[in-house]
This record gives structure tokens, C-alpha cells and sequence, in this order.
């Protein structure tokens, strides 16, 4: 934890109400909010006004799930000054907030894109610390929330986007708590080194903490942010889990940051590129270039973070070296206007400019031009027609959340040729692995990559063109706002059966060279029932695990909170099963021994807990103890909802105060409290470990199952059984269901069909 002395003035300011108290909530039950509306405002010369929908690829992921869903947009329309009243535009409700020159000026090109945008981008650009700035965005902030707030229906789901409205989160969990609350940061989250220059780094993880999953696009983006919250909050991890506390008796909320990488509309694209007029401005833009044998190409918005200059720079001296030559190679730079009022920009055009002009005054001819350079916005027909024109597409960003651009290019081509350049510094490079990967500071590597894609053969351009286009195919836009809003609102009511997604991760899986198939006890092979030790697999579980079992290369593991010695006593399990109680506390792999090291001071403080627990107990009727190995567990499943609360409470309190280094873990009216911390992602990690598995399947329904489920790799199969949030890619609704999937797999496996 941080002892520095921050200025918490603006810290109170964030907790101000922004709806007063009697405003009735609004009708709109998925409400996305971001900087600025899908749309962009016409005025005809008779003064009318019309909205023109700008087709980003956010829109097109959420529109039918807007339209289906009873959507509103609520953003800036992008004309300052002005008051519009909420509208429809194209069957989407769209909420506008206005926004005044100076809130621009200080929230916008101030805070949001010269302080947090070159922060943010590893301070390639040096940030700027303003205070007037973050009150600007403080106010515009509470502004969004309040608006978002307003037209929210009871316990909907809010979706707020991007580093201008990071304080949102919070603002609309203080004023309607009732919200689920999801936040997506488009651009890259800094090491925690870069990200503590910020004056009010604090307010800023705070604002975000209000959300109920935090989605980044890289791995590396969710582990610096939660390093940050570690290190300014101390609060606890655990993989993509946060636990933040909610008050003074140890209460806690779960959220989630978790890498979502966004994608594009990958069909739509590929749709565009197939049509034979879009094909003919392919082949037009290559003939009035003069047919070079290489057509290079860059798009970008012109910011610093793109790299324009290393690729202008890396072009130019492989010219100079004489390795490329003007007759054959062209290169087209779309650099498209941006932020032309923030002064770095202005610089940036400038310095960029200069480099063009130089290197075109340079190498030039009357009849090759060396870059072919385009200061504008083109529609997208004709972004399109370049992607399909250029033989090589260059990325060179020094850093980038994404990059929709390189996904662009790959989609498009769908004659399955082109080569993609891109940096690793790009969060598409993630996925991307079958693009030539560069480090664009490395001018030296940057200029051999470049001539090993003008070089490639065909072959090798088609094989890795290829598997690019199936990444991107598969993981589409649709897919990532489904992932994303499946993690923050779960499934509503689950049918019944095994939903065709899941089938198909079954038949991948089960190819596995090793596979563990992990699984949770109570909820998932046995219904929840009013007294813990009466609980028992469903009819047919035990010979589907038998003939998992009886199958080489699988091993079966129950990954349950129980004590090992009550899961053997309710599940029975046969000698061949994997066994790990307690969370992980204790593992039982193949010998008849259940590991287990406590400390002496671990000893005393399981006997205080006892002590105190058995007291809380002995006086309130309904509630019981289970003694756990490294913890105890109140149950409160047969008492008044009042008593339970009652000594739930009472629990935490003395506990607290007693003993406050505790794990405290909340599952379905049971408190539990352990002397020793572990999860089930430990548990499943040791299992992995122990059986070499490949591949992992893992069913769980409970709270504590989400470790598990963090702990899982893209490649193993997570399935939640019965609603709530989760991190599970797949959900079923019974134990009935686990059951079938149990046999389903073990059918695949054995080459048999059902
Ligand atoms: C941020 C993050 C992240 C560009 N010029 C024209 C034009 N474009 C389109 C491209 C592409 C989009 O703009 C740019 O997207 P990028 O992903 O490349 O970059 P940012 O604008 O910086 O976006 C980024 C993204 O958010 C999404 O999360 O990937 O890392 O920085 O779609 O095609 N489109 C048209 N004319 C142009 O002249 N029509």
C-alpha cells in the first residue's frame, strides 16, 4: 500500500450523488456508454437536422444485440454546445450529453489524449499533469454516469467504454448499486512503474473498481492493472479474480479483469472485398500507381503511437541501401486526421510530413513516387480496395491496444495471399503469431522483415495467410462482446441439454494427448441439498466417470471446498480418482496419504476460530460448524434468513478482530473461514501438474469454481452449471446435464459415436 500523501480533494468529488434520490429509473435494460455516439451530425442547407450512423466496428457488434435487447447509446453526438434530446437513429435509442468547448478542451484533448493517451501508450509521448484538466474530467465523468444512470432500467446491465470514462464505473455503482457494470479499455494498461506517475492514479483504479468485469485486450494489460490495485489498495488477487472490500466488516465484491480482445465485423469485411467493383478499384489503385511489382501499405490514425516515422525511416534507408528499389516498390501511408488540436499531434504532422517530403525529394522519379501519402479519411469501400491492392501490409505500432487495422487486412483477403508485418507491441500480435512479428525500434529488423515479405514465396504467404484468416474468422467482434457480456451477466435462464458450442469444444477435447477432467462435487455432480452430508452424485455419474476412467491418457479428479474425508464420505469415489479437498488444501493423487502441512501458529489459530464459531452457533438456532482441516465453515442454510445474517455477521466482526489475517470465502449461506488461503485454481494447477494433462475440462457452479475457471488455458473447456457470472466459456443448467457431458466425452474419446 501506498503511504504518499495524494491529493484527496477530487477523491471526494467522485463520491458526490449524481442522480438525485426520487429519480425514477429508466426502461433500458443494456445501456453502452462511451466517449461518443455511433453518429455523426448533418445539418442540410434548409437548417435540418439528420444523424448519419458511423459505422465502427462497436456498432456493428452491438447493434442487434441493441435492437434485440432493448438498447441505448449514451455518448457525445460530437457537436459542442448544444442540447439534443434523445433520438432514434436506425432502431437504436441513442442518449446524447453534451459536452462545451471547454469540457473538449480540458476533459477530452486535455486529460483524456495528453495526459492518459501517452500515459497509457508507455509515455512514447511525454504526459502532461493538469489539475484543472482532471476536474474537467471528473465533471464530464459524472455527467456520463448521470445520464447512463437516468435511462438504466432496474438491475440492467451498463457497459461503459474506454480510458475517457474510467470514473464511470463508480459513480453509477454509488448512485444505482441495483447495475451490473462492465468496463472496456480499448487501449494498452501500463506497468505499474509508468502507471504510478499518474497524480491521481488512485481515484483512477477506484472509479474502475466500481465495475463488475474490467476488460482489457491483452493478458499483459489485465496483470498490470491488477498489479497496480495490489500496490496502491494492497487489495487481494488471484489470477483474473479482485476482491475488493465493500465495508468495514470484511465484506468483499468479486470483479473480474480479464483480457477480451477485440476484433472487427470479419464477414462484413470479406462481403466488401468480394464484390467485383471494390476488386476493379483494387486493380485501378495498382495501374494509376504504375503496377509496382510490390504494393506496401500503412494505415493509421496519425498519432505517435503508430510508428509512422520507424516504418518511413526503415523504407527510406532500404532504399538507400539499395536493397528495395522505387520502380518496384510503393508505398501508400493513409494517415488519417486525429486530434488536430492537441499540440504533440500538430508536431507529429509536421515532423512525419518533413520525413515524406524528404525521402520522396530523395528517391522519387517522375514515374515512381516513393510514398504515395493521403492526409485523409476514405470511406471504407476504398480502405478495402487498398487492403486488397497491397502485397504487404505494414503495422509498426510502438504501442497499441489492439489494432483493428492488421485484422482489417487479414479479413479481407480472402484470396488467402498478402503478407502482414506487425508489431509485437500491438495487441493483435497475440494472436496474429503466423504474421512476421517485429520490434519496430529495431530499425535494423524492421528493414529485414521488410524485405523478407517483399521477398516471400507464395507458398509461405498462402500457409501463413491462412491460419491468420482462421483466427480472425473465429474470433470475430460478435464473439468478443459475447464473451465479454457471457463473463459480466452470465446466462439468464439456462436450458436444458448441451448447447451445440459446447459439443464441439467436447470433440476438440477430446482428441487430448493427456486429459484431465476436473470437476466440482456439490451443484455440479450433485444437487445442493439442505444437509451437506446427505448430498450424492446423480444417478449415472459414477459409471460415466468409470468409463472415463477405464480410458487411456484420462484422469478423473473432484476439485471440491469440502474436507477430503466428507468428499469421500458423500461422493464415494473409486480408488483411481484424483481427490483435493478444502479448496486445495488437501490433495490425495494416487496414494492412500492426504498431503497436508499446517504450522503451529496455523494450529492456533484454527483452535480460536473453533472457539468463537461454536459460540456464534451454540445461540443462534439453524446454524452449524464443519470442521475443515486448515478452517471452519458456518452454514446457515437452515436458519431464518434473519439468523443468518445475524451470525454471519457476528462472525465477521469477532473474527475480524481476533484473528484478521483470515480467508474469508462466501459460497450459497455458508461463511468460511481458513487459517491457510487456497482456491481451486491452486488446486487445479497442482492436478495439472501432477497428471502432465494437455488439456483440461473443468465443471463447477459455485462462486469458488471461478478460480478454476481462471486457471484454465484458451485451449481447455470451463463449464458453469446454473446461472450467475462467470469466467466459464460454456454453461449448462444441471448436474443432469454434467453427467451426459461426462458421458459424451468419454463416448468421443473411445471413438465411438453417439
Ligand atoms: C483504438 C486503440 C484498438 C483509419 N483510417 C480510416 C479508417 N480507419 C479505421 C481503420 C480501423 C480504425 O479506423 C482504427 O482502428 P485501430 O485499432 O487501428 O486504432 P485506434 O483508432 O487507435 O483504436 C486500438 C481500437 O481502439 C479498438 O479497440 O484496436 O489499439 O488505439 O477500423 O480501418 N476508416 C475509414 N477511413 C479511413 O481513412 N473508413
Amino acid at each position: 500500500m501506498t503511504s504518499s500523501a495524494e491529493s484527496t480533494r477530487s477523491q471526494t468529488d467522485l463520491a458526490a450523488p449524481i442522480v438525485p434520490v426520487d429519480t425514477p429509473a429508466g426502461t433500458y435494460t443494456l445501456v453502452v456508454v462511451s466517449n461518443r455516439l455511433p453518429v455523426d451530425y448533418e445539418e442540410g442547407a434548409d437548417g435540418a437536422v439528420t444523424w448519419r450512423t458511423s459505422p465502427g466496428g462497436l456498432v456493428t457488434a452491438l447493434e442487434p444485440l441493441m435492437r434485440s435487447s432493448h438498447g441505448a447509446w449514451v455518448g457525445w453526438p460530437g457537436v459542442a454546445d448544444r442540447d439534443f434530446e434523445p433520438f432514434e437513429n436506425d432502431g437504436i435509442s441513442l442518449v446524447p450529453v453534451r459536452l462545451n468547448e471547454a469540457d473538449i478542451e480540458d476533459y477530452y484533448e486535455g486529460f483524456s489524449n495528453d495526459t492518459l493517451w501517452p500515459l497509457y501508450h508507455d509515455v512514447i509521448a511525454p504526459p502532461s499533469f493538469h489539475r484543472e484538466t482532471w476536474d474537467a474530467y471528473v465533471a464530464v465523468n459524472r455527467r456520463f454516469a448521470a445520464a447512463a444512470a437516468a435511462v438504466a432500467a432496474p438491475g440492467s446491465t451498463v457497459w461503459v467504454h474506454d480510458y475517457q470514462l474510467q470514473l464511470v464505473p463508480r459513480m453509477l455503482r454509488e448512485a444505482r448499486p441495483d447495475l451490473v457494470i462492465g468496463f472496456f479499455n480499448h487501449i494498452p494498461f501500463p506497468p505499474y512503474g509508468i502507471y504510478a506517475q499518474l497524480p491521481w492514479r488512485k481515484q483512477i483504479l477506484h472509479g474502475l473498481l466500481g465495475a463488475d468485469v474490467i476488460g482489457f485486450q491483452r493478458g499483459a494489460d489485465a496483470g498490470n492493472f491488477s498489479q497496480a490495485v495490489r500496490r496502491l489498495y494492497g487489495y487481494p488477487t488471484r489470477g483474473v479474480v479482485i476482491d475488493v472490500p465493500t465495508g468495514e466488516n470484511g465484506d468483499s465484491r468479486r470483479v473480474i479483469a480479464k483480457h477480451f480482445p477485440i476484433s472487427i465485423d470479419a464477414a462484413a469485411y470479406e462481403e466488401l472485398a468480394r464484390r467485383p467493383e471494390i476488386q476493379a478499384r483494387a486493380r485501378q489503385i495498382r495501374e494509376d500507381l504504375g503496377n509496382p511489382k510490390t504494393l506496401m501499405l500503412g494505415v493509421d490514425r496519425l498519432d505517435y503511437t503508430k510508428g509512422i516515422g520507424h516504418r518511413i525511416k526503415a523504407f527510406g534507408e532500404l532504399l538507400a541501401d539499395g536493397r528495395l528499389s522505387v520502380e518496384d516498390v510503393t508505398l501508400v501511408q493513409v494517415a488519417s486526421p486525429s486530434r488536430e488540436r492537441v499540440s504533440t499531434y500538430m508536431a507529429l504532422r509536421d515532423e512525419i510530413e518533413l520525413a515524406v517530403g524528404r525521402l520522396n525529394g530523395d528517391f522519387s522519379t517522375i514515374s515512381h513516387t516513393a510514398i504515395s501519402y493521403h492526409h485523409h479519411s476514405y470511406p471504407r469501400e476504398e480502405m478495402v480496395a487498398m487492403y486488397l491492392a497491397a502485397d504487404v501490409m505494414l503495422v509498426t505500432a510502438l504501442r497499441d491496444g489492439m489494432n483493428l487495422v492488421a485484422k482489417e487486412y487479414v479479413a479481407v483477403r480472402f484470396d488467402v495471399d498478402g503478407v502482414l508485418v506487425l508489431s509485437e507491441f500491438a495487441g493483435a500480435a497475440d494472436e496474429l503469431k503466423q504474421a512476421i512479428l517485429i520490434n519496430p525500434h529495431d530499425i535494423d529488423g524492421t528493414k529485414d522483415a521488410i524485405v523478407r515479405a517483399v521477398e516471400m514465396p507464395k507458398r509461405e504467404r498462402t500457409r501463413r495467410m491462412r491460419a491468420l484468416r482462421r483466427k480472425v474468422a473465429e474470433n470475430d467482434v460478435a464473439a468478443w462482446s459475447a464473451s465479454f457480456l457471457r463473463a459480466l451477466t452470465g446466462g439468464a435462464a439456462v436450458p436444458a441439454g448441451i448447447p451445440d458450442d459446447l459439443d464441439q469444444a467436447l470433440q476438440s477435447i477430446a482428441g487430448a494427448e493427456n486429459l484431465l477432467i476436473a470437476l466440482d462435487f456439490d451443484g455440479t455432480l450433485a444437487p445442493h441439498v439442505d444437509h451437506p452430508e446427505d448430498a450424492r452424485a446423480i444417478a449415472g455419474t459414477r459409471e460415466a466417470v468409470q468409463a472415463l476412467l477405464d480410458l487411456p491418457g484420462v484422469r478423473v479428479a473432484f476439485v471440491s471446498g469440502r474436507a477430503l474425508v466428507s468428499l469421500q464420505h458423500v461422493a464415494q469415489p473409486q480408488s483411481a480418482v484424483l481427490l483435493t479437498g478444502s479448496h486445495g488444501i488437501e490433495v490425495q493423487l494416487d496414494t492412500p496419504e492426504i498431503e497436508l502441512n499446517l504450522l503451529s501458529t496455523e494450529l492456533e489459530q484454527l483452535d480460536t476460530l473453533a472457539r468463537v464459531l461454536e459460540t456464534i452457533s451454540g445461540s443462534i438456532a439453524g446454524t452449524t460448524i464443519e470442521r475443515k482441516p486448515a478452517g471452519l465453515a458456518l452454514h446457515t442454510r437452515l436458519a431464518t434468513e434473519k439468523d443468518g445474517q445475524t451470525a454471519q455477521g457476528q462472525a465477521r466482526d469477532q473474527l475480524g478482530d481476533q484473528l484478521p489475517g483470515l480467508t474469508i470465502r462466501e459460497g450459497k449461506n455458508v461463511l468460511e473461514f481458513s487459517v491457510r488461503s487456497s482456491t481451486k485454481g491452486d488446486a487445479l494447477a497442482k492436478l495439472r501438474d501432477y497428471t502432465g494433462a494437455d488439456r483440461v475440462f473443468y465443471a463447477g457452479d459455485d462462486v469458488t469454481d471461478e478460480d478454476a475457471f481462471a486457471a484454465l488455458d484458451e485451449d481447455d473447456v470451463g463449464l458453469k452449471i446454473g446461472q450467475g457470472a462467470t469466467l466459464a466459456g460454456y454453461r449448462v443448467r444441471s448436474p443432469q446435464e454434467v453427467t451426459q457431458v461426462l458421458v459424451r466425452i468419454a463416448a468421443l474419446r473411445s471413438g465411438r459415436s453417439l
